[in-house]
């Protein structure tokens, strides 16, 4: 079964949307095998999206990111990593369709809720980032 890391960010935490985003995961069929709260240190955000080092958002998305608690999770599910992009929505949540959670709890394109792997590729890293134990 397909797995890909997902995370409810600082701002839908902060604004009390981790139940009803784990919630919507639920019913939408994903399998929680992995989940935890933590505070991730400038460090580790600065790690998990070494990929964007270099574009002009880096530094606001890693203060954001290390800015409060967030809740990550590795999903399991037929297709999980394109369900999971599917449910989250567009990036920027003024583009996001109808009921996606960036559209529900997204307010602009950094703030915009929850994260979620884009490839295979970046799926094992990312959930082998949080997650060691389920690579
Ligand atoms: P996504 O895969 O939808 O999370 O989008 P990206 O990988 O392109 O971007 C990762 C994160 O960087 C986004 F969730 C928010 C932030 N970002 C910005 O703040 N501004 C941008 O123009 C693009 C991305």
């Amino acid at each position: 079964m397909e797995k890909t890391l997902a995370i409810i960010k600082p701002d839908a935490v902060q604004a009390m949307h981790t139940g009803k985003i784990i919630d919507r995961i639920e019913h939408e069929g994903f399998t929680i095998v992995g989940m935890k709260k933590l505070h991730m240190t400038k460090a580790q955000a600065e790690a998990f999206y070494a990929v964007h080092k270099g574009r002009g958002f880096f530094d606001e998305l890693v203060e954001f990111m290390s800015s409060g608690p967030v809740v990550v999770m590795a999903l399991s599910k037929n297709g999980a990593i394109m369900a999971w992009r599917d449910l989250m929505g567009a990036t920027d949540p003024a583009k996001a369709a109808p009921n996606t959670l960036r559209k529900l709890f997204g307010t602009n394109i950094g703030n915009n809720a929850t994260h979620g792997s884009d490839a295979p590729e970046t799926a094992a890293v990312e959930v082998k980032f949080f997650f060691p134990e389920l690579a």
